[in-house]
């Protein structure tokens, strides 16, 4: 596939179907594909935090001159309902770059799903896979638990913080913080912002041989090179110290559990007999009706 194209629409329409899928419909969609694993960035952060201003300029970036990548980006949207069409309006202000070969951009709501994430977010990474993108950049609210779960399936995980968090660091500091590969002050023109960076880097954040910076940018463009560059620094880190992250066995282990948690809830979800027995009993009936799909 030539970086010219991308079947655009195709991969819209796909990403539309297996959002909110039953398993047995994406295992139809995705299941006949062995795919290679994409690296995957996580950007995440408050609502208005200055998280797509941010992404449109990374984007620029990472397919600027020279650059042979192709390059995903999915928001996830907790507030605006399914669009069956490509939204890149305001929402995600990405005009300046939508054209840009190589690139497809989504929005998708994540409305009903248990935890501010797209249900089937394992699913749709892996369906941007399939089309062979060499990065994805994954666009999420921080709502508390969203966190957890984008961090577990994103490589380098980037925790915007606007200089107007105030308070909010001080919850922030302790919890998502901590899960952050690199930190990242948006908004850098307002006041404000140099104090937020210098109170962040007074938290001790280093771990495990990884201490993440922290990148000043704005919505100009600002910081963002360096951005950039933090994010290869930090995939080279990765390789060396956690090649097996980038494994298609790895995620193939996540994929699956996925899969099966969400069949087994359903099942369980929708089981008409439940709590008439013994728990043995629900269990068994339940593990019956997963073996017989
Ligand atoms: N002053 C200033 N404003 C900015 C900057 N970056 C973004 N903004 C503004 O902040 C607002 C929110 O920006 P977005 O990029 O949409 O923020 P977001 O985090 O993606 O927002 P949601 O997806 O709605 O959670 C917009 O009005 C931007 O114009 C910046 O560097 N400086
Ligand atoms: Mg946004």
């Amino acid at each position: 596939m030539t970086l010219h194209r991308l079947p655009r629409r195709q991969i819209a329409r796909d990403l539309t179907r297996i959002a909110n899928a039953p398993v047995h419909e994406v295992l139809g969609a995705i299941g006949d594909t062995n795919v290679t694993p994409a690296f995957r960035i996580g950007v995440t952060g408050p609502p208005g935090g200055g998280k797509s201003t941010l992404i449109n300029a990374l984007v620029a970036v990472r397919l600027g001159a020279g650059a042979e990548r192709t390059l995903a980006v999915l928001a996830i949207d907790p507030s605006s309902p399914v669009s069956g069409g490509a939204i890149l309006g305001d929402r995600i202000r990405m005009d300046a770059v939508a054209d840009l070969p190589g690139l497809f951009i989504r929005s998708l709501s994540s409305r009903g799903a248990r935890n501010g994430l797209c249900d089937n977010i394992v699913d749709l990474l892996t369906l941007l896979e399939s089309h062979r993108f060499d990065e994805i950049i994954l666009e999420t609210v921080g709502v508390g638990q969203s966190e957890i779960a984008v961090n577990a399936v994103v490589d380098t995980m980037v925790v915007i913080v606007p200089p107007d968090a105030g308070d909010s660091v001080q919850t922030m500091k302790s919890g998502i913080l901590e899960m952050a590969d690199i930190i990242v002050v948006t908004k850098a023109d307002q006041p404000g912002a140099r104090r937020m960076a210098a109170d962040l880097a007074a938290v001790p954040r280093a771990r495990s041989g990884w201490t993440p910076p922290i990148v000043q940018t704005q919505g100009n463009g600002a910081g963002v090179e360096q951005l950039s560059a933090a994010i290869d620094a930090h995939r080279d880190w990765l390789m060396v110290h956690h090649p097996e992250t980038l494994s298609q066995v790895k995620r193939r282990r996540y994929h699956l559990r996925a899969l099966f948690d969400r069949q087994v809830q359903d099942l369980s979800a929708t089981d008409g007999e439940l709590a008439r027995g013994t728990l043995k009993d629900d269990y068994a009936r339940v593990l019956a009706r997963l073996c017989a799909r």
